[in-house]
């Protein structure tokens, strides 16, 4: 008997170890040492034994009892939820300070760019994310079949009608704005634009540009690039730039904008494509056709329009090498950028 208590007592507490959950511990507990458990079962041959053998059964018997109450009552303690008596709670120890945020790099950007061009007496409009193909492209000189359209790589929402779709610029806010506003006019238009094209380190699908318009009285080519100039030395100070003639059907004349690639110092680089230069923005004079579609005689106004690509500049503002970075929404490389 003695014996066969021992053993009892070593798969009890094997049994015991292996429970995952208090409802298991309340179980065993009553397989153990329940009225009609293992352990009364056992105790219940007393009486079966020669006398010889009974002395010191019941002693043993009771000690073991003692113990596996005693491990039953660990063990559930083990599953129950902690307080702040059963842990080693201190309330005076410091708190965790919470993790303050700070803006994404190109919104740091933008509001820069928006407080410069605000000293030069622009401000704000803004448009939709989702355009109609009218403003995204036939008002802005860019007809249905015309070959220019195939320049944007566009994200069309209705292929069927093609009617609406994820603007591929934030040129069509400057139409949208002149429904409702006469000259003169100077407005930014910072915005979120899509395309669908393949990704490289200075391309993504979808980007921030910063839309410039200006419509007054004898607006020249200078005026746009005394602006841009200014816009330039305001955000890096000196840099290089290039003044390339360039295609906008919006704009005649057309340029772009390309800037030394600060990442490689002009070596050549995987974001600038080896070239030392990277394109920064496209801008232009208004083209007459678009001041007749924004309701604005050409014969009395002129104008000048700018797109910035906006991650681009942040690019090389910080020296970050792949656009795709940032929107990659990892803090260990956000948490770089605290304004
Ligand atoms: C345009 O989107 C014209 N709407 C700009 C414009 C406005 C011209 C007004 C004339 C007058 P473009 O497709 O080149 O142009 O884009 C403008 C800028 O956005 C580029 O110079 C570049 O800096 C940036 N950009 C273009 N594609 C991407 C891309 N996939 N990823 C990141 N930046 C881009």
């Amino acid at each position: 008997m003695k014996a066969e208590l021992e053993q009892l007592k070593i798969e009890a507490f094997q049994l015991l170890n292996r429970a995952q959950d208090s409802s298991a511990v309340d179980a065993l507990e009553i397989d153990l040492l329940g009225r009609r458990g293992k352990l009364s079962t056992l105790l219940a041959r007393i009486p079966e034994l020669p006398v010889e053998e009974r002395s010191g059964i019941g002693t043993l018997a009771s000690s073991i009892r003692k113990e596996l109450q005693d491990a039953i009552v660990a063990k559930r303690g083990q599953f129950s939820a902690p307080t702040s008596q059963s842990l080693d709670f201190d309330p005076t120890w410091p708190g965790h300070s919470p993790s303050i945020g700070h803006l994404h790099p190109v919104t740091a950007f933008l509001e820069r760019s928006a407080d410069f061009f605000a000293s030069l007496g622009y401000t704000i409009a803004d448009g939709p994310e989702v355009e109609t193909a009218t403003n995204n492209f036939d008002r802005l000189n860019i007809p249905a079949n015309h070959p220019a359209r195939d320049l944007w790589d566009t994200y069309y929402l209705n292929p069927a009608r093609a009617g609406l779709l994820l603007r591929t610029h934030t040129s069509p806010v400057q139409v949208r704005y002149m429904d409702s506003h006469k000259p003169p006019v100077y407005i930014i238009s910072p915005g979120r634009v899509y395309r669908h094209e393949a990704t490289d380190a200075s391309h993504d699908t979808n980007f921030t540009q910063l839309e410039g318009l200006a419509i007054d009285r004898d607006l020249h080519l200078t005026d746009l690039l005394g602006t841009l100039e200014a816009f330039l030395k305001h955000t890096f100070g000196k840099v290089k730039v290039q003044v390339r003639p360039s295609f906008f059907p919006f704009v005649e004349p057309g340029v772009e904008l390309h800037m030394s690639c600060l990442l490689c110092g002009g070596k050549g680089c995987s974001a600038c494509k080896q070239t030392g230069w990277l394109e920064m923005l496209g801008a232009g004079m208004v083209h007459p056709t678009v001041l007749k579609n924004m309701h604005v005689d050409p014969a009395k106004f002129s104008g000048f329009a700018f797109g910035i690509g906006v991650e681009r500049m942040t690019m090389l503002l910080h020296g970050i090498p792949d656009v795709r970075l940032l929107l990659s929404g990892d803090q260990r490389f956000l948490e770089q950028f605290h304004y």
